[in-house]
């Protein structure tokens, strides 16, 4: 509540998923003088997002939803100068855009799944705290904020059919782990949250639409819901000032391993 009193949030791919649950949970923890800023490609999703916040929790939260790809560099480079001048003052960045295309393996990955993941999980990711670390940097003695990066189980261990994806949650492991490091002398959180199985739009995505194959990654198992995932988010961004919440793995109750599962036959 209190502590992000006043605060501007940013969720990127909050028109789905974690980060929807995300931005309602920001909502519902701080409903008074909040300022959230939505991105994601799909701009009429968001604008569905922001108009249920304000069902759920009124006017107190400020909501702005942005169209922005964050595979394209420009775009990001951007977001900042672009946003009214109100919003440009980012405390909270959630880093939590991100895709899955495929099942195949190495040696026959389309190039485009491949540059699709890699260009929005990973330099989509990069791009986006760079902007956003040069306006956290700016604040207070040495530099103040939080960088909240959702990363996966995927990325601490391969699985088969998930190179890639499990490559880019990798880096975003490796870089989020040195950029830490590198602001320890400043004020800014540098945060990870590594989800198991999650049920959202990712596994509809990871096969192409088709709705059949991604229920049946669900079959048998009670995966965690968004919201789940979005109230250890909204937790690690209200910590006291001098706490931080660096590492954070959350299975369901059944995962025990990105491939280690127990399934209700
Ligand atoms: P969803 O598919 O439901 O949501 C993904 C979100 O990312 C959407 O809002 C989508 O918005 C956005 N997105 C995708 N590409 C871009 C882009 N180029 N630019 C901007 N936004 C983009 O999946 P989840 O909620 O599950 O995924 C959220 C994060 O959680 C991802 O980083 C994923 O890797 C991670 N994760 C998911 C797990 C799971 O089991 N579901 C487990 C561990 C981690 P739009 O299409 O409108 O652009
Ligand atoms: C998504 C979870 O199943 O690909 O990060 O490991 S999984």
């Amino acid at each position: 509540g209190r502590r992000l009193e006043g605060k501007t949030v940013v969720v990127t791919g909050a028109s789905s998923g974690i980060g929807k649950s995300t931005a309602l949970e920001f909502a519902r923890t701080s409903p008074k003088n909040l300022k959230l800023i939505l991105t994601a490609r799909r701009i009429d999703a968001l604008k569905q997002v922001a108009e249920q916040i304000k069902k759920e929790v009124g006017d107190g939260v400020n909501v702005l939803p942005v169209q922005l790809d964050i595979s394209k560099a420009d775009q990001v480079r951007s977001f900042i100068d672009k946003l009214p001048k109100e919003f440009q003052e980012v405390d909270v960045l959630v880093n939590n855009a991100g895709l899955v295309k495929g099942v195949d393996k190495a040696g026959d990955i389309k190039e485009e799944d491949v540059s699709s993941m890699m260009d929005t999980n990973v330099t989509g990711l990069i791009n986006m705290t760079q902007t956003c670390l040069n306006v956290m940097k700016k604040r207070g003695e040495s530099g103040q904020g939080d960088i909240i990066n959702i990363g996966s189980i995927a990325g601490r261990e391969g699985y088969p059919g998930g190179s890639i994806y499990c490559a880019t949650k990798a880096a975003v492991r490796t870089f989020t782990d040195a950029m830490r490091k590198e602001l320890i002398a400043s004020r800014i959180r540098v945060i990870e949250i590594d989800p198991g199985q999650v049920e959202t739009e990712f596994s509809v995505v990871r096969f192409y639409g088709d709705k059949e194959k991604a229920d049946a990654v669900y079959k048998g198992v009670t995966p965690l819901t968004p919201d789940d995932i979005a109230e250890t988010v909204v937790f690690a961004a209200g910590r006291p000032e001098n706490v931080i919440i660096a590492d954070m793995l959350v299975f369901p109750n059944h995962q025990a391993a990105a491939t280690v599962m127990h399934r209700r036959s």
